[in-house]
């Protein structure tokens, strides 16, 4: 008996960008007792059903996006005669879907860590429940994930989380509903010590693939302190301080490493944070900016951004400290007028943002936005191929349309046209190659230009560029630089490097491997 874990995946480059960090987390969550699960990452090679006996045990994740091709799986695996358990974000908000369309045999809501050996060993024993919950775990209790199951050679950079949850709002985001508003932070010991494992093999680009890296701002203190909530500002006080206690132990690791996060805004307000963090060797974040105008912010509940020259200014206090910006920026909210657009280039290209991404609003469902769009669409709702456009995920990507939400003034046409042009514009060769110039080396530069193409391709394949025969000409150029660009992130592997030996009181829980060097 064999358990496979699979992340399901529509486009097979080969290579990938980022490790997809569950598979290595479930796979330190899995029993001992039943071997080492086999590890299937569909964004670099597909399933090959004939792997898979019956009696096996196959786990599948599904965020949204994928989910299509995660039920796929889950119906090929049926057919081999397995057990089908799914989780992830997708199969938390809709535990009943993987019944009704992927032939579940179970789901699994909320984080895997803890409650995943006790499904497989329940399905072992032919008495597994429908559905299990695995809540939202202590930061305490998150796994260290199995990276001795991980083919270094086939990704560019390793993913580790540090925190989860987010204390904000925001309309089009579901992560401060599904992973909550109270910030779950993991032991720094036991994040550090994941990091020397990834440095031995090798890897010395690591995501921080958390939410937001900076959950406690300046005014959150201010407000605890002028509420007198002691115990508030006590709490704050020590997320704050192990902060500070993560980025002082990332800063003593080998020099070349290079970190990247996602982060708020607000993180300017505070330089000695992000000198903290350029000492870490965090050398870029992603921003999510989302709009350049108040009436845009608003509207997105995320009244705490900048605007306008306000927002270039803030943008530029990270470079100036040392930490390149991804800005992150929505294309499609109802605020967007055919001006936007090329303001919204504009304050990217004036603001010294290092890369930039133009998204366009969808409704993921979990955000404020999706319920409010559900409401509106349940009197009339738009049917596609006999699938309400609210269920979006279920119709097939070839004929899915790509703007979701009427816009009031624009059509999709127009908007996916005006987007396509800020993509292009931001990524012109000329601008490309000025930006190149923060790059200490001709080499880096280099790596830097096709870095940025490779970016640009990787998105035309998700529903920015309009048509097949574009999509499948930049899906074989994506191909062809994502080869290239992995060896640049490659490093030699330092199997000798000696990790920080904890003092045992302060060593975490389940930190899962331990290293004396
Ligand atoms: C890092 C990250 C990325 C990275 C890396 C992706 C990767 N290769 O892993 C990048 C930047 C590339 C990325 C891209 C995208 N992302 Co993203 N990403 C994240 C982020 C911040 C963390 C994910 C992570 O690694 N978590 C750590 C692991 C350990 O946690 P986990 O995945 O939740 O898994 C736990 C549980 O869910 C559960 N579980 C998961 N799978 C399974 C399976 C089984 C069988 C079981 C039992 C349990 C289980 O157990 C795990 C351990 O506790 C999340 C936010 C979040 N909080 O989840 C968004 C998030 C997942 N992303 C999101 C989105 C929308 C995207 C994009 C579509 C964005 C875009 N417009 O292009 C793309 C999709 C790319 C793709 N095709 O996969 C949304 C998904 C929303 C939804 N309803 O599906 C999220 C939730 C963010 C949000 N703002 O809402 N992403
Ligand atoms: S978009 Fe970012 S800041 Fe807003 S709720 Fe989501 S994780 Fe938090």
């Amino acid at each position: 008996m064999s358990v496979h874990l699979v992340n399901p995946s529509d486009h097979s480059f080969g290579t990938a960008v980022i490790t997809p960090r569950w598979l290595f987390v479930l796979a330190s969550a899995t029993p001992r007792s039943v071997g080492d699960p086999i590890l299937v990452d569909e964004s670099i090679e597909v399933i090959d059903p004939a792997t898979i006996a019956a009696g096996d045990i196959v786990g599948i994740s599904v965020h949204s996006a994928n989910v299509l091709r995660g039920y796929e799986v889950g119906r090929i695996a049926k057919e081999r005669g397995a057990t089908v358990v799914y989780g992830g974000i997708h199969a938390t908000l809709f535990p009943e879907e993987p019944f009704e369309r992927g032939c579940a045999d179970c789901v699994v809501k909320g984080d895997g860590d803890v409650v995943w050996g006790r499904v497989v060993n329940d399905c072992l024993a032919g008495r597994q429940q429908r559905v299990y919950d695995g809540g939202k775990i202590e930061g305490e209790e998150f796994l260290a994930a199995r990276w001795d199951l991980m083919d270094p050679a086939k990704y560019m950079w390793a993913s580790v989380q540090t925190i989860r949850g987010c204390a904000k709002h925001c309309s089009f985001c579901s992560v401060w509903r599904t992973d909550g508003q109270k910030p779950r932070q993991r032991a720094y010991q036991s994040v550090i010590d994941e990091i020397v494992d990834l440095r031995r093999r090798g890897f010395r680009f690591i995501a921080l693939a958390d939410d937001n890296f900076y959950p406690v701002t300046l005014t959150d203190l201010r407000l605890a302190r002028q509420q007198n909530d002691l115990i508030k500002l006590e709490s704050l006080e020590r997320v704050r301080g192990e902060r500070f206690a993560l980025m002082a132990e990332l800063a003593k690791l080998p020099k070349d490493m290079v970190f990247f996060t996602q982060i708020t805004m607000e993180a300017a307000e505070d330089t000695g944070y992000l000198d903290a963090m350029k000492k870490a060797n965090i050398k870029g974040a992603l921003v999510g900016v989302e709009a350049v105008t108040p009436e845009g912010l608003k509207s997105v509940f995320k009244d705490f951004n900048y605007s306008g020259e306000a927002l270039a200014r803030q943008l530029q206090t990270f470079k100036k400290h040392g930490v390149h910006v991804l800005g992150s920026f929505i294309f499609g909210l109802t605020t967007d007028q055919p001006s936007t657009f090329k303001a919204t280039v504009d304050v990217a290209l004036r603001s010294g943002v290092t890369f930039a991404q133009f998204v366009m609003m969808t409704p993921f469902p979990g955000t404020v936005d999706f319920a409010r769009w559900e409401k509106e669409q349940s009197l009339n709702p738009t049917m596609v191929d006999g699938t309400p456009i609210t269920r979006y995920w279920l119709i097939p990507t070839r004929i899915r349309p790509t703007m979701l939400t009427p816009h009031p003034s624009m059509s999709p046409e127009e908007i996916m046209e005006r987007t396509q042009g800020v993509w292009d514009r931001f990524y012109d060769w000329k601008s490309v190659w000025t930006r190149s110039a923060c790059t200490p080396s001709l080499r880096a530069r280099l790596a830097f230009v096709l870095l940025s193409k490779l970016y640009r391709q990787m998105y035309a394949g998700t529903g920015i560029s309009t048509d097949s025969a574009r999509r499948q000409k930049a899906k074989s150029s994506a191909r062809w630089i994502a080869r290239q660009t992995r060896k640049i992130f490659q490093a030699k592997p330092m199997p000798d490097l000696v990790g920080p030996i904890w003092e045992p009181k302060a060593k975490p829980r389940n930190t899962g491997l331990v290293y004396l060097g």
